[in-house]
């Protein structure tokens, strides 16, 4: 069903405030200021997306890469968050608690959250429940056994889980060409009995369109989908690690930009006005200014929450 105006302004928001927000935590990286970040510049379109297609109480759980606009696009997390999380002055949006949308908390060792969100699939699917659960993960991810048991199994008993393989082209250092002989990961989803669908991850509207088809198939007990965004990284893989690139690949990296492509189709379509997509930049751009400057105060933000009892740690944890 094609977008109506007002959500797409509302992707466009989310996805231009990710692109703002990201920049500010990269640069404060650069600067110092911050330390370590695996910055998200390029994969907006994909956290976007996702964020707008899935019902709150679907679970979704998100890698390093996508996790802050993802949250954001899901609503009830918003730039000031985003930048005080970073700080430690706000939650983070890799595990929201009471309240926020469902969201499986990120994991150290990529893949091994894989097998975690097929798990939490199989269970709502044993309670009765109609939710969809999707899953992030890269390129480097995707070649371990830990993700290839959790998708065979998926595929096996047709659980309602969406596999969002986000293909940057390396992990850290290592190009796919030398991880893999079969670079197409999307034609693996024959071999699990399920879809695979190969997309633009720098196309905001073609990721929301596959994502939303895939968990409607799930939702429909038809099954799991396996997405494969082919998209690229416009920083190195974390603040502090030298980029293998050349200047070259990364200027090349650096002329993808979904932002700029969702942004120039609405204008296209008449959807948006240049006058309101520059209203829509000012005021992320004013939200996520002022979020900075209160994160580089010394001391909590004002509305701090106390810290977490044992109870409430152990609660928010393991309850459903
Ligand atoms: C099992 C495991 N091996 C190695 C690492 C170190 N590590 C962290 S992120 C990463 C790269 C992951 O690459 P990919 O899955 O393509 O995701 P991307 O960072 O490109 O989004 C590696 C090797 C780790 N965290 N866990
Ligand atoms: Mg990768």
């Amino acid at each position: 069903m094609p977008l109506e105006p007002d959500r797409l302004v509302a992707m466009y928001r989310a996805l231009a405030g990710s692109r703002l927000a990201e920049e500010a935590i990269t640069d404060l990286n650069k600067q110092g200021v911050l330390r370590g970040h695996h910055s998200g510049l390029g994969h907006e379109a994909i956290g976007v997306a996702v964020g707008s297609a899935v019902r709150d109480d679907d679970c979704v759980q998100p890698s390093h890469r996508s996790g802050m606009m993802l949250a954001h696009a899901r609503g009830g997390y918003s730039l000031r968050e985003a930048v005080l999380s970073q700080f430690g002055k706000a939650p983070s949006a890799f595990g929201l608690g009471e309240g926020r949308p469902r969201t499986l908390t990120i994991v150290g060792l990529v893949g091994t959250w894989v097998p975690m969100s097929v798990g939490v699939a199989m269970a709502d699917r044993l309670k009765g429940k109609d939710t969809v659960t999707v899953t992030f993960f890269g390129d480097g991810a995707a070649n371990e056994g830990a993700v290839h048991e959790a998708m065979n199994f998926a595929g096996a008993r047709r659980l309602p889980i969406v596999f969002l393989l986000e293909n940057n082209g390396y992990a850290v250092s290592m190009p796919v060409s030398e991880a893999t002989a079969a670079p197409d990961f999307a034609a693996r989803a024959a071999g699990y009995g399920m879809p695979g669908v190969l997309v633009d991850g720098h196309d905001t509207i073609a990721m929301y369109e596959v994502v939303e088809e895939a968990i409607d198939r799930a939702r429909r007990g038809q099954g799991p989908t396996l997405i494969e965004a082919r998209i690229l990284r416009w920083e190195a893989h974390a603040h502090g690690i030298a980029d293998v690139r050349d200047e070259e690949e990364l200027a090349a990296a650096r002329r993808t930009d979904c932002v700029r492509n969702l942004r120039e189709s609405l204008l296209a379509q008449g959807i948006l006005s240049e006058e309101q997509a520059a209203a829509i930049e000012a005021e992320c751009r004013a939200e996520i200014d002022a979020a900075v400057e209160e994160g580089r105060k010394p001391g909590p933000a004002p509305e701090a929450p106390p810290p977490l009892t044992a109870d409430e740690a152990w609660r928010l944890t393991y309850a459903d």
